[in-house]
């Protein structure tokens, strides 16, 4: 490890395709409200919507379908789509937890680094506590505490300053493109999770944390930028 990557005291987490896959229990909710609509959308659609807060996705969903609805009727079926995705997600179990994850975790946790989660989703406690992990976290933020959604970087500005770290002391991991940008404006270090064309402005991509280690990814991380 390099002296640039010792600087690297935290690491804040997003949730839903970085810990968990929470997108496709969000996808079963909200196309089950497009049907009842009257019309469908693609899992690929679906991909558009990660990191958008449940009204934001709601608004593009309708646009999708050509649907206006007033603002308190948008209240309503964003209320409907979520008691379904809350009944989705009570059934999750550890065994949901993404792979090479716990051990991720471990190893950062090992290094002697704190970690934070950091979600737009309300419902993120209720994930964490269906998987079992939420003990990992010495922070957890959710969408009930940060009402600025990505790419405002006010979520990850939130969670180093409740690990009393600076942004230059931090690593991101995040897996949208709203949420890569949060990072960057708020002068994070950010780690893309999943493909390279989608992640391209974050400053390293994973595919996911399988076989991955914490200190290679370090290493590999301070040859490229200087944190
Ligand atoms: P809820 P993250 C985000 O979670 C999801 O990616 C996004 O699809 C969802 O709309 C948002 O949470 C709000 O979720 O309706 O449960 O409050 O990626 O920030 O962990």
């Amino acid at each position: 490890m390099t002296d640039n990557a010792q600087t690297i005291k935290g690491c804040i987490f997003n949730l839903d395709g970085v810990i968990v896959d929470t997108g496709r229990y969000h996808y079963q909710a909200w196309r089950r409200l497009a049907n009842q609509f009257g019309f469908d959308y693609s899992r690929e659609q679906n991909e558009e919507l990660k990191g958008l807060s449940r009204l934001a996705s709601l608004d593009k969903i309708l646009d999708w379908g050509g649907i206006y609805m007033p603002e308190a009727e948008k209240m309503h079926w964003a209320d409907v789509k979520n008691n379904w995705y809350v009944s989705l997600i009570s059934n999750m179990k550890p065994g949901e937890i993404l792979p090479g994850v716990l051990l991720f975790l471990r190893e950062v946790r090992e290094s002697g680094l704190r970690i934070a989660l950091s979600s737009a989703s309300q419902n993120a406690r209720s994930v964490l506590s269906s998987t079992q992990i939420q003990s990992f976290f010495d922070v957890i933020l959710d969408g009930n505490e940060v009402k600025k959604q990505k790419p405002d970087p006010l979520c990850f500005l939130m969670a180093a300053q409740e690990l009393q770290l600076s942004p230059a002391e931090c690593l991101v991991l995040e897996e949208s493109p709203p949420g890569i940008d949060a990072a960057l404006f708020g002068g994070f270090t950010v780690i893309g999770v999943g493909r390279q064309e989608d992640l391209s402005k974050a400053h390293w991509v994973i595919e996911g944390f399988e076989n991955l280690h914490f200190h290679a990814l370090l290493t590999q991380l301070a040859t490229r930028v200087a944190i």
